[in-house]
């Protein structure tokens, strides 16, 4: 029977050794929940790589174990992760992507180990590839795979999901290997942005850099039909709301409360990186304490940030700058009996974020640039009580389905100081009414949703593509 095979560069578990011995240890990520429907069923399965570098002997016996679960690993180097991963993954592909364009560093060394890194994967699929097989890449990292598989097999589906943004063409530009990226993933038969404008942007980039035509958002490749489109993910909405109104929640939110005090919250939510705009969300929660005094003492800022590519000196700067500015805000305005900044660098369980979402009644997500963001869908899911108010970055995907949140451009730190205020003061009937609306969307296009538009627009592609053929 034809099967699906989910590919993205990590697996859904990652392994870790504690004493010596290997631990499987579960993603809750969105896409693991959300594609979990697919590939735990009948003969499917997900390749990636496991998150750590092993002897042959345990490369063998983790290869087995993993069988079991439907994935197949990919093991990369150590050299790999230095180079195709923290390298040319995360200091050309992803500032790039995401217009930080002063981070980006062009290395051929590390280009090779991406296209080496993606080989590896390629190879992976074939070695477990039948026919009538559905392949679906995901993301930045794995921009040449879908060439790669669809050079040995000309007639296979492959779809390709790319997670974060896709930049202007003038950015886009400026990497030294722009054609073989595009092409790599015109490799695909269906291409999916979370916007329409990545989308449009994609498009853009394969007319004006590797001469393709285009008609809307269909491409013609060696006379192979390929569509793009925008296909916003969403989330698994009944766990966030199950979660957020369990009697575990409730509780750590009336502990958390009894030690907090009555100050009103305001949720900061991110992995530690530069396109998430810490920085500035401090400085504007600054310059609001500054500009309207009356708050010190009522308002605090919950900023959580998780860790993340902390060996790139970059993401190292950027932790520095955020204790820097947590400090300086601390010190400034605070009392014996006030903190304005509960600062954590750490990840939490679910049931922790959950609390989280509760008790804060403003959740400030102010990204520079982030293809989705999930963790403001996941704060309207929380909020029980149709309640609370999300000021959300322009610059977030989020932000084209959620017009009901507080929009602010997160370079304008004045347009964000009153954003804090007017979420403060907002009247509780107009809170609901902006919550409800945002809260039936989120409810609507959930990750499951998701899941079933990307596959049966892909199955309905490929059925387009042979009826074309046979005409
Ligand atoms: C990329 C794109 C796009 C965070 N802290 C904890 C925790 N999380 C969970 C959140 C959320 C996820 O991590 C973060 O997802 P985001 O979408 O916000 O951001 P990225 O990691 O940058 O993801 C992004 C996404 O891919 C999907 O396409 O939306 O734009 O950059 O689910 O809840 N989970 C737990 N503890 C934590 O401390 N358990």
């Amino acid at each position: 029977m034809a099967k699906t095979i989910i590919v993205s560069n990590r697996l859904p578990i990652r392994i870790e050794k504690e004493d010596g011995q290997k631990v499987y240890k579960t993603s809750e990520g969105g896409l693991a929940t959300g594609l979990g429907s697919i590939y735990k069923e009948g003969n499917n399965i997900w390749i990636g790589w496991p998150g750590i570098s092993l002897d042959h002997e345990e490369e063998q016996e983790v290869e087995k174990e993993l069988i079991d679960r439907n994935m197949r690993p990919v093991f990369l180097t150590d050299d790999d992760v230095e180079d195709f991963y923290l390298g040319f993954s995360n200091q050309t592909l992803w500032p790039a992507f995401h217009y930080f364009i002063h981070h980006m560093r062009f290395v051929d060394e590390e280009w090779e180990s991406y296209y080496n890194a993606n080989r590896k994967f390629a190879d992976a699929v074939s070695k477990w590839l039948e026919p009538d097989d559905i392949i679906w890449v995901h993301d930045y990292q794995l921009m040449l795979v879908p060439e790669m598989i669809r050079k040995q097999f000309p007639n296979v589906t492959i779809g390709f999901f790319q997670h974060i943004p896709f930049p202007s063409y003038e950015v886009f530009r400026m990497i030294p290997w722009r054609k073989k990226l595009l092409n790599g993933v015109l490799g695909a038969d269906y291409i999916g942005f979370h916007t329409y404008d990545d989308m449009r942007h994609f498009l853009s980039s394969c007319h004006r850099l590797a001469g393709y035509s285009y008609e809307r958002n269909q491409i013609l490749v060696k006379n192979r039909l390929v569509e793009a489109d925008s296909l916003p993910m969403g989330i698994d909405y009944e766990k966030y709301l199950q979660s957020a109104t369990s009697q575990l929640a409730k509780a750590k939110e009336i502990s958390y409360r009894d030690s907090l005090g009555s100050q009103e919250l305001i949720l900061s939510m991110d992995r530690l990186d530069y396109s998430k705009g810490i920085p500035g969300r401090l400085q504007a929660f600054d310059k609001f304490l500054e500009k309207y005094p009356e708050y010190q003492g009522r308002v605090s800022l919950f900023l959580i940030v998780v860790p993340s590519r902390d060996q790139v000196a970059s993401y190292k700067a950027l932790k520095e700058k955020v204790e820097f500015l947590v400090g300086h805000v601390n010190g400034k305005y605070g009392t014996i009996n006030y903190v304005p900044v509960h600062f954590y660098y750490r990840s939490f369980p679910l049931d922790d974020l959950s609390a989280f979402y509760r008790m804060c009644k403003i959740a400030m997500i102010t990204p520079k640039r982030d293809g989705m963001n999930l963790v403001c869908k996941e704060y309207i899911a929380s909020r029980e009580n149709e309640d609370g108010v999300l000021i959300l970055s322009e610059m977030a995907g989020a932000s084209k389905e959620l017009s009901d949140a507080i929009l602010v451009n997160p370079n304008d730190q004045n347009e964000m100081v009153e954003a804090i205020k007017r979420a403060l003061e907002m009247p509780l009937n107009e809170q609901k009414r902006r919550m409800k609306i945002m809260q039936r969307t989120v409810k609507k296009y959930t990750i499951f949703q998701w899941v079933d538009l990307f596959m049966n627009n892909l199955k309905d592609l490929k059925e387009r593509q042979q009826s074309m053929a046979t005409k």
